[in-house]
């Protein structure tokens, strides 16, 4: 796709036009017939030709070309910028800049919603959409505003060095969920952002699936640091070495590691973290990789930690005491029924565990630190609304995507889990509050059949019954309740819904172990999850003493990490929220922020399994499509209106292009104006008339009335120059 840059309406028009012939259809509103048959053969075509956008009136659906494409440059940027989201071929660009306009026009909230399964393009997406608004934005250049902008774009690279990961389904698989909030003043530059992350799957840093890797900034870090800093860490080049890193350190990805450690440091450096903060970062990770390799002995009564070399390597990059370390890792305090504190010894089952839990829940502070830390960058400074305006937000949201793995755990769950409830927010807006709007408006309307999530949706979430619950209710009782026992409770109160499968209740299904499984019939697919360490990681326990141990720490950002370990023991929170019960709040208080801005939405769809720029594969595509709701969306968007636009707005634009309403009309409301710039085009069979907007149905008549009036304008100021001369 590529554009000439001359920025007029008509040579735009023209591309569109020749996107419609060649290319397939642009937008999947103007499909002759809306069957999957037509959906799917327009989506390919477009593929195939490298036309990896589509729309959907003003959803984007985007298909991943695994190649790098010439759409992304300055020319395109400026060729989408300020244009109306039908005058240019479909493109990120052209939702990026729908949001950013009525942001800026209307002062209104606007977030846009990428999702997709792992490996669509979201995260891609999401930067590309950044790029472009970075590069409308402080046509002035002013100093500050570049400092933002350039410290909102080198934040991705750090989140990804650290929040991202191969994984057998996308060589850079996001493991944390992101929000971003990007602020706007009254001009439409960006004054700072905010980054919401969620749940971090740590549970990656102690074991990887087959193939898989640890996060990026393990590997970056130790093929890309110097011999000095190495050593300065005691820490060898070769990721073999360490258990943590030991299955990643054979698998090869697309990404230089060397290379974009290189970049992360550059950025962390940009966005403001000092050198002893990068220094404490790399010990942090450093500290992880010792921990790995620590190993415990038994002599059948007293446990102790085998070889004292990495406790001292330990010791030294957290700044504590080696026998402070030792004693952390084989003892707990716990305090008596009578209020005396005591030391009891762990197991050797009790200690390694207990360290795996030390070394997550570290990468987990670590990565929680580094965000909040970009924050405290970004964030809008000084702003005062009587100065400077309305604060206006552009949220843009890209978050882990639905998988299915051979072996699904609880990350999997919570992860499906949240794709479910955006599924839901897609449902919710696009779908039911399209249709209602027609409703409130007066158009006649035949209702269009969809599936409706929710009933997913409460099977997990739903208080006292649905699985999250369960799970709970389980963890009240840790210790005494299973994993299986919550499994068999969770049969027993989901035995009959719809959604839920149990080996179980249904015997013949060979497919699932039978005391292990259960299953979910997702929006997008069934998934079976292995109930094995659910309880666990709800529980998410993390020893009080190691705690203290890293509030303890003479390093300044340790310390800061850790706050909760200034508790004395008895002071210590008996129940916290569990992992699931916090991810809930938190994806329902995400849900909550995006509902009340208006959405755009990128449609991501991965074309392949292998990752191959050539391939489409019907069958695969075809089911996303299916579940993504694709094509009732088009059936809602075509059966009705592609655009609409409030009467004053639509007389405002094209009043110029009517002898009856140009200056100004007479007639008796901005309706009956409209309708005589409608009648006089010969637009009737193409709209419908709100109560309040007028309703256009296909784009074709917006592109001509587009045309006239950029025909119009330019004669216009002639006139109205010639009037102001005196020369009339
Ligand atoms: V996950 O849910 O985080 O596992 P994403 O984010 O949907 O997933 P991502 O954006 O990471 O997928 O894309 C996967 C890979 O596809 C990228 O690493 C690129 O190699 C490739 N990709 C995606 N989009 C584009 C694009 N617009 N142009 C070129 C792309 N390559
Ligand atoms: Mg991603």
């Amino acid at each position: 796709m590529i554009l000439n840059g001359e920025g007029s309406v008509s040579a735009h028009l023209a591309m569109a036009e020749l996107e419609g012939l060649e290319f397939g259809k642009s937008d999947f509103v103007l499909l002759d017939e809306v069957t999957m048959e037509q959906f799917m053969e327009n989506l390919k075509l477009r593929f195939q030709k490298g036309r990896i956008y589509t729309f959907i009136g003003e959803v984007v659906v985007s298909v991943n070309p695994y190649e790098q494409m010439d759409i992304y440059s300055k020319e395109t940027i400026e060729a989408y910028r300020g244009r109306e989201l039908y005058e240019n071929p479909p493109h990120l660009f052209a939702v990026a800049d729908a949001a950013y306009k009525a942001m800026k026009r209307r002062a209104k909230d606007t977030c846009i919603v990428i999702s997709g399964e792992s490996g669509a393009g979201k995260t891609e997406a999401s930067k590309y959409i950044m790029q472009y608004i970075a590069a409308i934005t402080n046509p002035s250049q002013r100093a500050e505003v570049e400092s933002v902008k350039n410290m909102l774009l080198k934040s991705n690279c750090v989140l990804e060095a650290f929040g991202n990961a191969k994984t057998n389904r996308n060589d850079n698989s996001s493991r944390f969920g992101k929000y971003m909030d990007i602020n706007f003043n009254f001009n439409g530059d960006p004054t700072g952002g905010h980054i919401n992350n969620y749940l971090l799957e740590k549970s990656r840093v102690m074991k990887q699936q087959g193939g898989e890797r640890n996060f990026h900034s393990f590997y970056q870090m130790l093929r890309g640091s110097s011999k000095d800093l190495l050593e300065s860490l005691h820490l060898e080049k070769d990721a073999a070495v360490y258990t943590y890193t030991r299955e990643g350190a054979a698998s090869s990805t697309s990404s230089n590691d060397s290379s974009n450690h290189k970049a992360v440091l550059s950025a962390l450096k940009v966005i403001g973290f000092t050198a002893e903060e990068i220094n404490s970062i790399y010990k942090i990770l450093g500290t992880i990789l010792h921990l790995g390799n620590l190993e415990f002995e038994s002599d059948g009564e007293n446990v102790q930690v085998a070889g004292v070399e990495l406790v001292n390597h330990i010791a030294a990059l957290t700044r504590t005491k080696p026998d402070d370390i030792s004693k952390t890792l084989l003892f707990r305090t716990v305090a008596t029924g009578g209020g005396e504190v005591i030391a009891k010894g762990h197991s050797e089952q009790e200690a390694s565990f207990g360290k795996d839990a030390f070394a997550k829940a570290m990468y987990e502070r670590l990565f929680g630190w580094i965000v909040s830390r970009i924050n405290s960058v970004i964030e809008v400074k000084n702003y005062n609304p009587m100065l400077h305006g309305k604060n206006t937000v552009i949220g843009v949201l890209d978050i882990y995507g639905f998988e299915i793995f051979d072996n699904n755990s609880f990350e999997q769950f919570c992860i499906n889990y949240c794709n479910e409830k955006l599924q839901q927010l897609f449902v919710e807006l696009i779908l039911r509050q399209e249709q209602e709007e027609y409703k409130r408006e007066g158009i006649t309307w035949q209702h269009i059949e969809y599936f409706n999530n929710q009933i997913i949706v409460d099977l997990v979430e739903q208080p006292h019954k649905g699985i999250i619950s369960i799970l709970d209710e389980a963890c009240l009782n840790v210790g005494k309740v299973t994993d299986i026992m919550c499994l068999e409770s969770m049969d027993t109160k989901l035995g009959q819904h719809p959604h839920y499968t149990s080996r179980k209740l249904c015997p013949t299904d060979k497919s699932m172990e039978f005391h292990r499984d259960f299953r979910i019939r997702h929006y997008a697919g069934d998934v079976t999850y292995s109930v094995e360490g659910f309880l666990d990681k709800n529980k998410d326990p993390l020893f009080q003493d190691f705690k203290r141990l890293m509030y303890n720490s003479e390093d300044p950002v340790l310390k800061e990490m850790w706050p909760e370990g200034q508790l004395s023991i008895t002071e210590v929170t008996k129940r916290p929220l569990t992992a699931a019960m916090l991810f809930k709040n938190s994806i329902i208080a995400l849900v909550d922020k995006l509902a009340c801005k208006e959405p755009y939405y990128v449609r991501c769809v991965k074309p392949n399994e292998v990752k191959s720029p050539m391939l489409f594969d019907d069958g695969r595509c075809q089911h996303q499509v299916a579940y993504l709701g694709l094509l009732e969306n088009v059936r809602v968007r075509r059966a009705g209106f592609a655009y609409r636009q409030p009467y004053a707005r639509f007389l405002q634009r094209y009043k110029m292009t009517c002898e009856y309403t140009w200056p100004n009309h007479l007639m008796a409301t901005d309706r009956e104006a409209v309708k005589a710039i409608i009648d006089h085009h010969g637009f009737q069979g193409d709209v419908a008339y709100g109560h309040t907007k007028l309703f256009v149905r296909t784009p074709r008549s917006l592109f001509t009335l587009e045309q006239e009036r950029a025909a119009l304008i330019p004669i216009l100021v002639l006139f109205l120059q010639k009037l102001w001369r005196g020369a009339l």
